[in-house]
């Protein structure tokens, strides 16, 4: 029986992968074969350091420098990455930012900049890759989605509409394109840590309590985690599966939680 979830030799581009949620999807894969093109946009060297971390681990790994929400550059980076490493296989939409303000005080600007990036750079990326996969008859998409595709919480609208966004753009590009055997899911990370989440999980941060009582795994996600669904989703195992959001958040979603004095 073929190895369902091999995904050897295959090329694998991940946006916003030089820390974070996105740099342990490119361990995930890369482990399991795949060549990871790392990208960035804040400066080349942490885009170095994350392709030499990658190659430490034995892992085929090259870097590229552009912004996800420029579409000349995204165009010009995918034809450079699929000229010089190879066709893109499997892309990640991973590139992201939040900006905790509360509604009221969150300037127009600010919501423009996290939906820019949040929203619409997957389409972007998506658009410029997808068409060497429809070439191709072949490809997996990955977007990474949030609880906040799911659910509101305070301070966070920009963020929730645009991953609220992202889950329905999933689904459509589904629609779309699923028949040239391209298959488009989502990944929904639970609350991890990370860089990101770091000024809200500090131990004694009510949100930190919060979140742990929540959780019905009763802890906070390891970025690590994510490398199952991420492998799962860039494999034919995953052949017949399109516009589904895989939750990947100790069970948060599955429950309305309990009260403080219930274990
Ligand atoms: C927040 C967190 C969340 C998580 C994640 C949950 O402020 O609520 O940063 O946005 O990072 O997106 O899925």
């Amino acid at each position: 029986m073929t190895n369902l979830f091999d995904i050897k030799g295959k090329v694998a581009l991940i946006t916003g992968s030089t820390h974070g949620l996105g740099m342990a999807m490119a361990k995930g894969l890369g482990q399991a074969g795949a060549t990871i093109v790392v990208n960035g946009n804040s400066s080349q060297e942490k885009i170095d350091t994350a392709v030499a971390e990658l190659k430490a681990e034995g892992i085929n790994a090259v870097g590229y420098k552009f912004n996800v929400t420029e579409e000349q550059e995204v165009k010009a980076a995918v034809q450079k990455i699929e000229s010089e490493v190879g066709p893109i296989d499997i892309l990640i939409n991973n590139a992201g930012i939040i900006k905790r303000i509360p509604l009221l005080d969150m300037e127009v600007s600010d919501f423009r900049e996290v939906v820019d990036i949040d929203l619409v750079s997957p389409f972007i990326v998506s658009k410029h890759v997808a068409k060497g996969m429809i070439d191709r008859r072949q490809g997996k998409i990955i977007n990474i989605c949030s609880m906040m595709s799911e659910l509101g919480r305070n301070t966070v609208s920009a963020y929730a509409a645009a991953k609220g966004g992202l889950k329905m753009l999933t689904k459509n590009m589904a629609t779309e394109w699923a028949k040239y055997n391209v298959q488009i899911n989502g990944i929904g990370p639970g609350y991890f840590a990370t860089e990101q989440t770091k000024p809200i999980r500090v131990d004694g941060h009510p949100f930190n309590d919060f979140i742990i009582s929540r959780t019905p795994a009763a802890k906070w996600g390891d970025p690590s985690d994510l490398a199952g669904a991420a492998i799962f989703l860039s494999s034919k195992a995953s052949d017949f599966v399109n516009g589904h959001i895989l939750y990947v958040d100790g069970g948060i979603l599955a429950t309305i939680g309990k009260p403080s004095n219930e274990e």
